[in-house]
């Protein structure tokens, strides 16, 4: 398994060297997007809402399910919110920095932030213990759900916001650099979606420090590796929030749950 490639830092605007790499490869991976104290803040928020859809039982954002699992000492956990950014403040807040602007520019014009649509700005959080179930996620594009929905693969981008710091032992994002291009037979059949799980020789695992912020395009093949220690080390944390194009759809209480949805649930 590969695992070197340059990590870039944001500026006022993308540059030449960071746009053609992102064309080429499909990702891009930028240093100390937030600090190490808005991390914590940003977990510590993540437990208060995870407190709050516990007592209530929440079972769907949107239509979308919440998923739930078991932390190492048994307790009730949510390891996946959808449209986190509509239940606090701090997150709300977060999906308003005005650095997105310039990250919208890699996909061209009429790109905006997906807050209201699609799962909104989500948050993953994965342990490896022994009665854990959300460990890994097989091998898939991003862009699959909007053929599943019949609509046209518009353009999508998903930008993650790495929340603890990996190594390629901690499991976590592996992605197949120029995937994004290889057409819409590939991107339908170059594995069987969600459920091949197993490591590819070209796949590059991206070990980010928190605080990292990463993009990839929704057209890229992308697994979730499991962690190969078990315990808290395992513990891993990211939020994404898509960039896309296209018709604005926004989402609301009453938005139905796809089909899609059900077989994205396929996870181990
Ligand atoms: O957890 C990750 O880093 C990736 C998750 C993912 O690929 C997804 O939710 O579509
Ligand atoms: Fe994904």
């Amino acid at each position: 398994m590969e695992n070197s490639y340059p990590r870039f830092t944001l500026g006022e605007q993308i540059t030449n060297e960071q746009q053609d790499f992102f064309n080429k490869n499909g990702f891009i991976h930028f240093k100390g997007f937030i600090k190490t104290q808005t991390v914590s803040d940003i977990i510590r928020a993540s437990e208060e809402v995870q407190d709050q859809w516990i007592e209530k039982q929440r079972i769907k954002v949107n239509g979308i399910p919440v998923k739930y699992g078991k932390d190492l000492d048994g307790s009730p956990i949510v390891q996946r919110f959808a449209f986190i950014n509509q239940h606090h403040d701090l997150f709300a807040e977060l999906s308003q920095d005005p650095r997105f602007e310039i990250l919208l520019k890699l996909i061209g014009d009429g790109a905006r932030l997906g807050t209201e649509e699609k799962d909104g700005m989500v948050l993953n959080h994965y342990v490896n213990g022994p009665e854990s179930k959300f460990t890994q996620m097989g091998w898939h594009t991003d862009g699959l759900r909007d053929i599943f929905l019949g609509q046209k693969l518009n353009p999508m981008l998903n930008v993650g916001i790495h929340l603890s710091t990996l190594r390629p032992e901690n499991g976590g994002l592996r992605v197949l650099p120029g995937t994004h291009k290889q057409g819409i037979y590939k991107m339908l059949f170059h594995k069987r979606y969600f459920l091949d799980n197993n490591a590819d020789a070209n796949e590059l695992a991206i070990t980010p420090e928190a605080g990292d912020l990463t993009i990839h395009d929704g057209r890229l093949w992308h697994r979730v590796a499991q962690s190969q220690i078990i315990g808290e080390e395992s513990r891993r944390r990211v939020i994404y929030l898509p960039i896309i194009a296209g018709k604005y759809e926004p989402k609301n209480e009453n938005s139905p749950t796809a089909f899609y949805q059900r077989f994205a649930g396929i996870v181990k």
